[in-house]
């Protein structure tokens, strides 16, 4: 797997050792009433968003549900907010449908907050592996590759700078159509999306 992209085993490795940092300080099964457990929603409530929730079939006819989040204040670079979900037993949002990108985008269409933000870019869990493919998309929580026909705006991905390799959905401006770009993670930071599987 290293051969096939540096940048991907970085990030792999920096979300473990951040997981198992966390779980460590607070684990996923944790009793009624402990610190832990009566902590963490609230200040997870405090901390982001809801911006809805989408059920629906994945390629194989298995249906699953999933409530999506965002940050009320921050913004942060593509490692950061893996890492930021991973803090709250979430994960960076990745698609399995056609149907559900276009779900989130009629949520994120709807929801008044991102409705008032011009130049919204909202991260997501994929990553194109290399700078010559441009064009292949992976979701870095499963390491499958986006396998639907991604809903790009008009001109993307187009690489810009040579350096746009992360995925967001958003647009340009607040008249603009919402869709899929290409955009920079390291230096450049964005609100985000978490999700859950419920
Ligand atoms: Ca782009």
């Amino acid at each position: 797997m290293c051969a096939r992209s540096v940048v991907f085993c970085i990030i792999l490795i920096i979300s473990t050792v951040f997981c198992d940092n966390c779980e460590q300080a607070c684990p996923k099964i944790s009793s009624p009433g402990d610190s832990c457990s009566s902590r963490l929603p609230i200040i997870k409530d405090t901390f982001f968003i809801t911006l809805g929730n989408y059920g629906g079939d994945d390629k194989c006819g298995n249906y699953y549900q999933k409530i999506y989040y965002f940050p009320r204040y921050l913004k942060a670079t593509w490692i950061e907010a893996k890492t930021i979900c991973k803090t709250y037993n979430l994960e960076l949002a990745s698609f399995k449908t056609l149907e559900e990108a276009n779900a989130v985008m009629d949520m994120v269409k709807r929801d008044s907050n991102l409705s008032a933000i011009d130049f919204l870019w909202i991260f997501l869990d994929g990553i194109a592996l290399t700078q010559k493919s441009p064009t292949d998309w992976y979701w870095t929580e499963t390491g499958e590759k986006v396998n639907f026909s991604m809903p790009w705006l008009p001109g993307q991905p187009d690489t810009a700078g040579n350096a746009e390799y992360y995925l967001s959905i958003g647009r340009f401006n607040k008249e603009g159509t919402l869709g899929f770009n290409d955009i920079p993670g390291r230096d450049f930071v964005n609100t985000f999306l978490c999700q859950k599987y419920i």
